[in-house]
């Protein structure tokens, strides 16, 4: 890269980002079942629960998708007619993302890196890291709720390729998901390329011990959304008093991961002037995590007027990348 090494992030988690969690929070804890959104878990300390949870032997998504990416990186770039942008969705501490921009510098394409996310301090420490290990990439960052500002995403780098790695789109409902990635089809050029990586179907028992570690990091992960909501609205969850639930629901093919209330409890939240009642044993839903097959996949694209053209597994196929474009380009 000729180019010189640059780093621009912009925050939208401005009073509108903090009116809707205050709605979301409100309207989920109203709500019967009782319902929290997953991207409340992600401060600072949520985001590095995360990344310890990824080094877990249990959860097998983050390594297998790595070594898919170092095994295929080269051919997904090629595939991806080598693309000067990368824009990465999630992207978190972009751990894996660096084979894809390893592959795109070898072949010389490599320009621009518009990591998006909900987390800052995670964005800006990735964003240093990055320029350091390649000199010349231009950071266009975005710190913000990519269900909400989608369309921030420049418009002006194409083509590129549109990462949203780690499962990430199995957290979305499914209408949420339509949605999202039929706004993300009307954002693409013919040019661009999505590159989606999802969990597929296994066996129950795999499943559950992925989402319910026995060193308790995913507990602790699940729990620090209560953290959250104690600093951001002023309530008094007693993470104590709640304990991890996550059970595989075959019947949806997702993971259902709640909070159990431990005891009959109320619980204020001082910024919303409410208070909550929770019966003993009621159960608060915290994240769902979609598991996926490849047809059924083809018409999660197809639903959202997309076309799968590449499809990059492991060897066991408990993982799979899917190379998606506009229909035809
Ligand atoms: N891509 C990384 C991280 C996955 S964890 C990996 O594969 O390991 C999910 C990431 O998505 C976190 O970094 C979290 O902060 C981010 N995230 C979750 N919901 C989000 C939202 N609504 N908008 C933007 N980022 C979100
Ligand atoms: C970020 N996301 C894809 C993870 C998943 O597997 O659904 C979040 C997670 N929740 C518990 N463990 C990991």
């Amino acid at each position: 890269m000729e180019s010189e090494t640059t780093i621009e992030i912009e925050v939208h988690l401005d009073a509108d980002a903090a009116a809707t969690m205050r709605s979301d929070v409100r309207r989920g804890l109203l709500a019967a079942p009782k319902e929290l959104s997953p991207k409340y878990f992600y401060d600072e300390r949520g985001s590095q629960l995360f990344e310890q949870i990824t080094e877990l032997e249990e959860y097998y998504p983050t390594r297998t998708e790595r070594e898919i990416l170092a095994e295929r990186s080269r051919e997904i770039v090629a595939a991806a007619g080598c693309p000067a942008t990368l824009v990465e969705l999630g992207s978190g501490s972009a751990a894996k993302t660096r084979h894809l921009l390893s592959a795109m510098e070898a072949v010389g394409c490599l320009r621009t890196y518009v990591p998006v996310d909900i987390s800052e301090e995670i964005t800006h420490s990735t964003a240093a890291c990055l320029v350091e290990e390649y000199p010349g990439l231009a950071i266009q960052g975005l710190v913000c709720d990519f269900e909400r500002d989608l369309e921030r995403i420049p418009a002006d780098l194409e083509p590129r390729l549109i990462a949203f790695l780690g499962g990430t789109v199995g957290n979305l409902y499914p209408d949420q998901r339509r949605d999202f990635l039929a706004r993300l089809a009307a954002l693409m050029e013919s040019g661009d390329r999505l590159l989606l990586g999802t969990d597929l179907v296994k066996e129950r028992d795999r499943l559950e011990l992925a989402y319910d570690d026995p060193a308790g990091v995913t507990a602790e992960f699940n729990k620090n959304v209560l953290t959250v909501l104690n600093r951001e609205l002023g309530a008094n969850f007693d993470p104590d008093l709640f304990a991890h639930v996550a059970r595989y629901d075959s019947g949806e093919a997702r993971m259902d991961i709640r909070l159990r209330s431990l005891a009959e409890q109320t619980v204020s939240l001082d910024v919303l002037d409410l208070e909550v009642e929770f019966a003993a044993g009621e159960e608060m839903r915290t994240e769902i995590s979609a598991k996926f097959t490849r047809d059924r996949l083809e018409a999660v694209y197809a639903e959202a007027g997309l076309e799968l053209r590449g499809w990059f597994t492991d060897a066991a196929g408990d993982y799979a990348l899917s190379l998606v474009s506009l229909p035809g380009s």
